[in-house]
């Protein structure tokens, strides 16, 4: 009887330590700004430990008229431009870390509908293509 006990809490153990499959969004963070600028840029890293393929296809916060994925590139003239992400998306790899940064891949706050302090903190939603939809908190922090 013991035996089975002991092999049933193992068994439960091993399950619990292999669940780790999840969608990890770690230091999501934006730079002040004040009310007179229109947009702010949100970055986050995001760990894609579900073990398939996803993708981040939308974001929405209350303080932004829209949230859209952008990338950053060089543009003719060699200064840095943007537009949005292609297909407007920004691919997760299964097992790959994606940094979304400053000078890359980052959310653009649109029409900002509340100045960026620093020490706010600003919910965001993350819908994922198949990891559904994800409550974050962006921290106002200078860097
Ligand atoms: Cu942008």
């Amino acid at each position: 009887m013991k035996k089975i006990i002991l092999l049933s809490l193992l068994l439960l153990v091993t399950a619990v330590a292999c669940s780790g499959e999840e969608m990890r969004v770690m230091g999501v963070w934006a730079r002040p700004s004040p009310p007179s600028a229109a947009n702010g840029a949100f970055y986050m890293i995001i760990e894609n430990r579900t073990g398939v393929d996803d993708a981040l296809i939308g974001v929405q916060a209350d303080v932004c008229g829209a949230a859209e994925l952008h990338e950053s590139f060089m543009k003719d003239d060699g200064v840095m431009g943007m537009r949005p992400a292609p297909n407007n998306e920004v691919s997760l790899p299964a097992g790959e870390i994606v940094a979304l940064q400053a000078g890359g891949i980052h959310v653009m706050c649109m029409n900002k509908t509340a100045p960026f302090q620093a020490g706010d903190e600003i919910p965001l939603r993350l819908t994922f293509a198949k990891w559904g939809e994800m409550e974050v908190t962006a921290e106002i922090r200078e860097n």
